[in-house]
């Protein structure tokens, strides 16, 4: 049997924030296509507890929605859900940890709403005699320790924290999280992520998962948003085909998007520049050239703030030389270690003195 997850919709009142309502349609359509019944929203489904869910019940009534069955877990941001809010008969709030089972030969599922000052490995604990090894899946709200090296800086702390040792002792042959609002993918562990990004540092495009309950199998479903945010960044080399050097960035930058033509209209993107430049303006008119295609991210500018001029000719060279040697010298490929551009930026500022 095949279910949907989704995660941090962040839904606040269709007036305020449709597209992230859309994602939602989107998403339930889609569910509806593939015959599959049952969508499970693993926390933050509302950007903020509030007194009347009527807007979100109606949404979830419509006449192609309800046969589906909407199960919400509460996360932090929701934590004060509880099942006597909502009449929509085919909603249903979890707001106690709980064992659920999807289809005759489908795992074990265990639902662990968030609770502040709480740790997944506790409720695991609690439940593990119903938990046979690799047969069971985890959906929860929260941190996984393993993966914090890249925490978010909106939400510091730690959330009902999973650890590499919940894990090894009680092997889930899946678990699947809210709160992390950027997708991602481990052996075990996955964040759904935010399936409409929130603001311009949720970037890319965004998904919802589909979990075959036998086999604990996920697959990535492309949520059709109404907006793809991109945040780029490039660094500057005043060297004599710094012009060049910049498009070519960006071009390929653009490539790696692999945007189809609607998409490209659904794009906001913002953009800095770091290093230095022998001609700014020169520089400006390029970028915006090499964007021209696109909106920028609530209609802001290139941002040039940190480019500085540079017109020494033996240190211009003394740059070209670096830039060449760094591009052809290999560093690890490793989310902690800084990246080639970082790297020409520091070495630069050395040059320059900046
Ligand atoms: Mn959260």
């Amino acid at each position: 049997m095949l279910i949907a997850l989704t995660a941090d919709l962040h839904l606040t009142t269709r007036l305020k924030n449709p597209e992230r309502y859309n994602a939602l349609a989107d998403i339930l359509t889609k569910v509806v296509a593939r015959d599959i019944a049952t969508v499970i929203l693993a926390g933050d489904t509302f950007d903020e507890a509030s007194g009347n869910y009527a807007e979100f019940e109606a949404f979830c009534q419509q006449e192609k929605f309800r046969n589906l069955r909407l199960i919400l877990i509460p996360g932090n941001h929701d934590s004060q859900l509880n099942p006597g809010q909502m009449t929509a008969k085919n909603v249903e709030i979890v707001s106690k940890a709980c064992i659920r089972a999807f289809g005759e030969n489908g795992m074990t599922f265990l639902f662990l709403p968030y609770l502040k000052d709480a740790t997944m490995g506790e409720f695991i604990a609690a439940h593990a005699s119903v938990l046979k090894t690799n047969q069971w899946i985890l959906v929860g709200h929260g941190d996984w320790t393993e993966g914090m090296h890249e925490p978010d800086p909106s939400e510091p702390g730690i959330y009902m924290p999973l650890t590499r040792t919940d894990i090894e002792n009680f092997l889930p042959a899946r678990a699947i999280l809210g709160h992390l609002h950027k997708p991602m993918d481990s052996d075990v562990v996955s964040y759904v992520g935010s399936p409409c990004g929130l603001d311009i540092r949720e970037t890319g495009r965004r998904r919802f998962l589909i979990l075959d309950t036998e086999s604990g199998a996920v697959e990535s479903q492309v949520v059709d948003s109404d907006i793809l945010h991109f945040n780029e960044s490039f660094v500057v080399v005043p060297a004599g085909n710094e012009i060049e050097y910049v498009k070519q960035q960006i071009a390929e930058r653009i490539r790696g998007w692999q945007l189809t033509k609607k998409e490209i209209g659904k794009a906001r993107v913002q953009v800095r520049f770091y290093g230095y430049s022998s001609n700014r303006r020169a520089l400006q008119e390029a970028v915006l050239e090499s964007f021209k295609a696109f909106r920028f991210y609530r209609d802001s500018e290139p941002d040039f703030s940190e480019v500085s001029t540079a017109d020494d000719a033996n240190l211009l060279e003394i740059a070209r030389r670096v830039k060449e040697r760094l591009q052809q010298t290999e560093f690890p490929q490793d989310d902690r270690q800084p990246d080639k551009e970082q790297i020409l930026l520091q070495a630069l500022h050395v040059i320059y003195g900046g």
